[in-house]
């Protein structure tokens, strides 16, 4: 997979996409990461990429020239551009099915905004998506467009084990992990389960999927309902008439 990314802070890539899961997706070409600065493809002497907001308020926008000069020179046209994510608050709220489906494209292009935002023309010209990764408030899209890498690149065949751990993960779909343990069996007063320590494969299966469902109901009733509700379509609400 090709990543592209446009950003006023390649900088704040370089730490991240060296680490181990992408250092050693990166070393063996299952994914390609490309960060460029939005400032390449701005036209004054003071490479300016941002303006007022027209209509007023606080704060500077990011003009919509850089990034539709950027895409026109990365891949010759607006209408060759792949898939295009712009990373904003507004944004659909990134979630596991949509990592899975952008896992299965061939070259994403992702856009970081800063200060205010990105004028609107980029939005409505370049977007396929606009994604949210959670309901706080972020500077700048970067951080929100490392995490979307990092989500989508442990999906690619082949990055991590991510055989076997990728697939006992949609076994579980849709729950919150169940506890994990390793040695010592004692520490510091807190025994591992018994249970996890008997060789008892059936009765290790059903505690750790009691351990799931408990949780998930306790710590995310609402993924708990939708869990429910995705295997038992039928029981649950009475029809509303
Ligand atoms: C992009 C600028 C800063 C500060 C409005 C837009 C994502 N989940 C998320 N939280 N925040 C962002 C995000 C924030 C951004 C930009 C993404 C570009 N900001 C805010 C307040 C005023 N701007 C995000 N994805």
């Amino acid at each position: 997979m090709q990543i592209d990314v446009l950003t006023l802070f390649p900088e704040f890539f370089a730490g991240p996409l060296d680490t181990s899961l992408l250092g050693r997706a990166r070393e063996t070409g299952r994914v390609r990461v490309d960060v460029h600065d939005l400032r390449t493809w701005t036209s004054d002497r003071h490479r300016t990429a941002d303006d007022v907001p027209y209509g007023g308020g606080a704060g500077m926008v990011l003009k919509p020239e850089p990034f539709f000069a950027a895409v026109e020179s990365l891949y010759g046209a607006v209408d060759a551009r792949p898939r295009t994510v712009v990373l904003t608050p507004r944004g659909h709220l990134l979630d596991q099915r949509r990592v899975v489906e952008l896992a299965q494209v061939p070259a994403l292009l992702l856009l970081c905004g800063r200060y205010e935002g990105i004028d609107e023309r980029v939005h409505v010209g370049l977007a396929h998506d606009e994604l949210s990764i959670g309901d706080y408030v972020l500077a700048g899209g970067e951080a929100a467009a490392y995490v979307l890498i990092e989500a989508v690149a442990r999906l690619l065949p082949d990055v991590v084990g991510n055989t076997a751990s990728v697939h006992d993960e949609s076994h579980a779909q849709g729950l919150l992990e169940y506890p994990q343990y390793t040695r010592p069996a004692s520490f510091r007063d807190m025994d591992v389960p018994e249970i996890l320590r008997s060789g008892d494969h059936a009765r290790i299966a059903a505690w750790r999927a009691e351990q799931a469902h408990d949780r998930t109901r306790r710590m995310r009733p609402d993924l708990y309902r939708r869990w429910r509700d995705d295997r038992d379509p039928d029981v649950g609400q009475p029809a509303a008439d």
